[in-house]
């Protein structure tokens, strides 16, 4: 049995994808990061960086209970175990140079993009265009990649296109304001589109909606989420 911390959120979102797309069985457990539920000490012994998603697989390597965190790291380990959605051996190197290209790209600079464009306080113009620009950067690297090609890597359908999904569905917050954010990126959108259509992503975008997070950004939302804002007195 696989324990799935979850929020409604990009990272967490790829594996729902994986999961739904695996069907294997598995608890989803709701850690609530506008209340601070990511830093309590039972889910920071779980993933110490205190954020979702993480998973705990019962039945890890040895037979033993193993966590796993980050949503990239998850996704490898459960296409290994499982033995699915990884493309061919021979594609693999392709397969972790395009993981990491949006674990480490395409993933954050679309965080910063949405952070300083909705959530940082106003006259901040120079990081949101820095995110904004860079976020779009990595939009045209991966849509040059997708000419002439259906998926990511290889001709499969691979964790690569999952963990993309889970950024590019929140391209309009990343864009904010355009009306068609993916219009300029014409592979990228239809890639998009793509994994958007699998009967997965609908099972998956049902994950957590029987649990009520908190939507509200009160004070209580604003320090759980950007707790380096709020420095401890020396
Ligand atoms: N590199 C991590 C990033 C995880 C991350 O930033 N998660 C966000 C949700 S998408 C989160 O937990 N935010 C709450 C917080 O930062 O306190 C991953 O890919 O899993």
């Amino acid at each position: 049995m696989i324990r799935f911390y979850f929020h409604p959120t990009p990272n967490p979102a790829k594996v729902a994808l994986f999961l739904e797309e695996a069907r294997i069985p598995y608890q989803t457990v709701p850690v609530d990061t506008s209340k601070g539920e990511q830093h309590s000490s039972a889910f920071r012994a779980i993933n110490p960086n205190g954020k979702v998603p993480a998973i705990v697989d019962t039945d890890g390597p040895g037979g033993k209970e193993a966590r796993v965190f980050d949503s990239t790291a998850i996704l490898i380990y459960l296409a290994e175990k499982t033995s699915k959605f990884l493309g061919k051996p021979e594609d693999r190197p392709e397969l972790l140079s395009w993981l990491l290209f949006i674990a480490s790209g395409l993933g954050p600079f679309s965080g910063q993009a949405v952070h300083f464009q909705s959530a940082a306080p106003e006259g901040l113009d120079y990081a949101a265009n820095r995110y904004r620009r860079e976020a779009e950067r990595h939009y045209q690297v991966l849509n040059d990649h997708l000419e002439g090609r259906k998926y990511i890597v290889g001709e499969f359908y691979t964790i690569a296109d999952m963990s993309a999904w889970g950024w590019l569905d929140r391209a309009s917050r990343v864009l904010k304001g355009a009306q068609d954010p993916l219009a300029s990126f014409p592979n990228l959108k239809r890639h998009f589109q793509t994994v958007d259509a699998r009967p997965a992503v609908a099972r998956a975008r049902a994950v957590g909606t029987d649990h009520a997070f908190k939507t509200v950004r009160d004070e209580e939302a604003l320090r759980a989420l950007f707790p380096s804002n709020y420095p401890p007195a020396a």
